[in-house]
């Protein structure tokens, strides 16, 4: 495990710990009272013809994101949150490799935020209307037009269909909003769901489904004695962003310390990490006490898919944005409970059945190739800074990739179909998790280098070895964690479809203070096999009135 890996999570002791007092005490809820909530399955509202073929009809879904109130813990009154078809996490949309799907993205939300807006942030002037939304599937090969750029937002009263082709991998990946400046608000609302995509090959695989497979969206808030959220100010007049979000209670699937019932037997364990800001290190045990070993588990997936075989470990490092795909053996644990915690604090419990189970699933000895990207076939290499600008009170005022502001003019601007390695050096005292929108990565590798001699000459000087890779981080990603103090070298090749994306930290107050950035993939390259065009021509938005008739008529 990397020696380097910091950042200013300290759940227990987290931020607003200031004004505790004025906070609902997480950690004195009673453990373990409500039972997991599993995400609804959401369903198509019909078919709709394909934006690529018109003569082919493809699933269409509406979604509808509303204001609702939810219940996170049997003992606090209920919270109001933002949701897609009024739940959070969404609804998960299950898609299948290969075969594409619409979305109506349909913005029902009041006209007022329920988080103070700060409006001296790019894209979040006063100007503009305070509610905005625009939806992001992170880790999908999405045309440009679908993707959700975060400029393309649309208010209260206002839908877009995204189109998504489902060309990749099973894998899991998930929406949220990305709208411009305030992303890490319509996130801590609860703007986020999964997105499940299957293929022939997982089949094959006879992994543990259906009731066996789990999925444990985990995201941490706090909370006001009456239940509401608590999203903090920074105190400083007019400009109320604060550079980090770390709530007091870590949330699996909506539920403060919920418990699930299992069987003796194999499960999957579909894990993301929603959170704003927080870096988790996970792992199960017996012993409530976060201080004891971990028990063996084995990850078969990360961001983007299968690792090329399973990985026995005891610890999983997930950053904000990261996935993980996970076997946990509860045969031999019957009549038992086992916790799933992180190094600081318990988050819920599984209560193993003392029955006999049947188990007939199977964790295979090798999963799917994951063939390394060779070096030699980079045909750029770009070094891209990581830098935290703070006042004289050592309080952060901007975070920028590569010294540059999001209306600078582009400047990562690789040709389709080509490969380049970027090389992101983080001059900050915070581990931050990268993502790029679009393509799937490989991690070459991080490497600690000195900080002081790169300020002073901006010549890299490494100061040892490369640091061992988790195997979960040798597998196909979309979002990177890169340490303080280190370099971190991924490769990727930029294919599917030339565009305009962002790549940006996936810690949601950074980006929305400018630590994100376009990119644009150029044509110079052979044209995909699915002309980005389709999806330029059929993005729309119209008012949700005239999408409700559209699809009563259907
Ligand atoms: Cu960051």
């Amino acid at each position: 495990m990397t020696a380097a890996f910091a950042t200013r999570n300290a759940h227990g002791g987290c931020a607003g710990a200031g004004i505790s007092g004025k906070l609902l005490d997480t950690s004195a809820l009673a453990r373990f009272v409500d039972p997991l909530p599993i995400p609804a399955s959401a369903k198509p509202s019909g078919l709709r013809p394909s934006p690529a073929d018109r003569k082919l009809q493809i699933p269409y879904y509406r979604m509808a994101m509303r204001q609702f109130q939810m219940s996170v813990h049997r003992d606090v009154p209920p919270t109001t949150f933002w949701g897609y078809d009024a739940s959070c996490p969404g609804p998960t949309i299950g898609a299948r490799s290969g075969n594409p799907l619409l979305v109506e993205w349909v913005n029902e939300l009041p006209h007022q935020h329920i988080f103070p807006v700060d409006h001296t942030l790019h894209g979040a002037e006063a100007d503009k209307p305070e509610v905005r939304t625009v939806v992001h599937l992170h880790g999908g090969r999405t045309g440009p037009e679908s993707d959700g750029y975060p400029e393309d937002w649309f208010g209260p009263g206002q839908s877009a269909t995204s189109y998504y082709p489902n060309r990749q991998e099973a894998a899991i990946l998930f929406y949220h909003d990305h709208a411009m400046g305030i992303t890490r608000l319509n996130a801590a609302a609860g703007l986020l769901g999964l997105y499940v995509i299957r293929d022939e090959f997982e089949e094959g695989l006879n992994l543990p489904k259906g009731a066996y497979e789990i999925p444990l969206v985990i995201f941490d808030r706090s909370f006001q004695p009456d239940g509401q959220i608590h999203y903090p100010v920074s105190g400083k007049s007019g400009a109320p962003w604060v550079s980090e979000y770390y709530g007091s209670a870590i949330l699996v699937n909506g539920k403060v310390f919920p418990y699930l019932e299992v069987e003796p037997r194999k499960y999957r364990l579909r894990l993301l990490n929603g959170s704003n800001g927080s870096f988790y290190k996970l792992s199960f045990s017996t012993d409530p006490s976060v201080t004891s070993a971990g028990l063996a588990f084995h990850q078969i997936g990360s961001e983007q898919g299968f690792l090329a075989a399973p990985a026995q470990m005891n610890l999983l490092i997930l950053g904000p944005g990261e996935r993980a795909d996970v076997v946990l053996d509860f045969s031999g644990q019957s009549g038992k409970e086992i916790y799933l915690r992180t190094n600081v604090a318990i988050i819920m419990q599984f209560r193993v059945s003392a029955k006999k189970a049947a188990d007939s699933s199977t964790l295979p000895a090798m999963l799917r190739p994951v063939p390394r990207i060779e070096e030699s076939t980079a045909v750029v290499t770009r070094e891209l800074t990581i830098a935290d600008y703070q006042n004289r009170l050592g309080r952060s005022n901007v975070m920028l990739l590569n010294g540059a502001h999001w209306n600078m003019p582009v400047t990562e601007k690789p040709v389709l179909n080509s490969t380049e390695i970027w090389s992101f050096i983080n001059l900050t005292d915070d581990s931050h998790p990268i993502h790029l929108h679009l393509v799937r990565f490989q991690l070459l590798d991080r490497r600690p280098f000195d900080l002081a001699v790169y300020q002073l000459t901006k010549k890299i000087v490494l100061t040892g070895p490369a640091i061992e890779l988790p195997a979960g981080d040798l597998g196909w990603k979309d979002t990177v964690r890169v340490d303080p103090m280190t370099i971190t070298r991924i490769i990727v090749k930029f294919d599917s479809f030339a565009g305009k994306y962002v790549w940006h930290c996936h810690m949601l107050e950074h980006e929305d203070n400018e630590m994100m950035r376009p990119y644009i993939i150029t044509e110079s390259g052979p044209r995909p096999e699915e002309s980005p065009h389709f999806a330029r021509s059929n993005r729309q938005i119209r008012n949700s009135s005239e999408s409700q008739r559209l699809s009563d008529t259907e």
